[in-house]
């Protein structure tokens, strides 16, 4: 039989909307699997032996987006190496990616035809609330990011385009993502009910 072609909803919102957390609750009740680019890049910046662990370094700490090729190459090993291990898992969560054009066209010009890009599941909350998040997980995090000087910046890197863009498609399902950790996934429930 064929292979499943892999089915893909992007998670989108600004750093500490929760897109992590929502995540893990989705996979513990839904059959996908939970990729993220940020810790994509964070295990590959660690990783031993990676020429580009340096460079993912510093623009993780500066809060700028790592030049596309990279993350995609990570997404796509991560997507082929659970399909391989597994042929019913097709469906997946892709946290925090695309941020921007680059990032879209990127993606395009690689998975064009490879994957479908079901929907945008976008959590939306303000900027203090993201800000006073991360400020707090900062505390134990370990995150090199997690501080006010990197959160300015990592907070400039808008992704409304990519949102605009799509809710052009009307491919945009946005979660008020303010609330607490339930209610927002109770509203998530929701959308993925629908969508099946
Ligand atoms: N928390 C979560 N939900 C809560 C709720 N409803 N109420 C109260 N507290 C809540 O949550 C953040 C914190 O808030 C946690 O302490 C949590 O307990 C609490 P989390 O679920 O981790 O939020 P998330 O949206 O995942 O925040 P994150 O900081 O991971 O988002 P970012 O988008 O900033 O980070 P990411 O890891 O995606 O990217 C980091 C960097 O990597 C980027 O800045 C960039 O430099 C690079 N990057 C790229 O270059 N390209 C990419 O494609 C992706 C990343
Ligand atoms: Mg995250």
């Amino acid at each position: 039989p064929l292979a499943m072609k892999p089915q893909v909803v992007f998670v989108l919102g600004g750093p500490g909307a929760g897109k992590g957390t929502q995540c893990a609750k989705i996979v513990e009740s839904y059959s996908y699997t939970h990729l993220s680019a940020g810790d994509l890049l964070r295990a590959e910046r660690s990783r031993e032996g990676s020429e580009v662990g340096q460079l993912i370094d510093s623009y993780i700490k500066e809060g700028k987006i790592v030049p596309v090729e990279i993350t995609i190459s990570l997404l796509r090993k991560a997507m082929e190496e659970t399909m391989n291990l597994d042929k019913e898992k097709f469906r997946f969560l892709i946290d925090g990616f695309p941020r921007n054009q680059d990032n879209l066209q990127g993606w395009s010009k690689v998975m064009d035809g490879k994957a479908d890009v079901r929907f945008i599941l976008f959590f939306e909350c303000s900027n203090q609330v993201c800000i006073d998040r991360c400020l707090e997980r900062g505390k134990s995090s370990g995150r090199t990011d997690d501080n006010r000087e990197s959160l300015e910046k990592r907070r400039t890197c808008s992704r409304r385009p990519i949102i605009e863009l799509y809710e052009k498609q009307g491919k945009v399902r946005s979660v008020d993502a303010s609330r607490d950790v339930d209610k927002v996934f109770a509203d998530v429930k929701k959308i993925l009910d629908k969508e099946g």
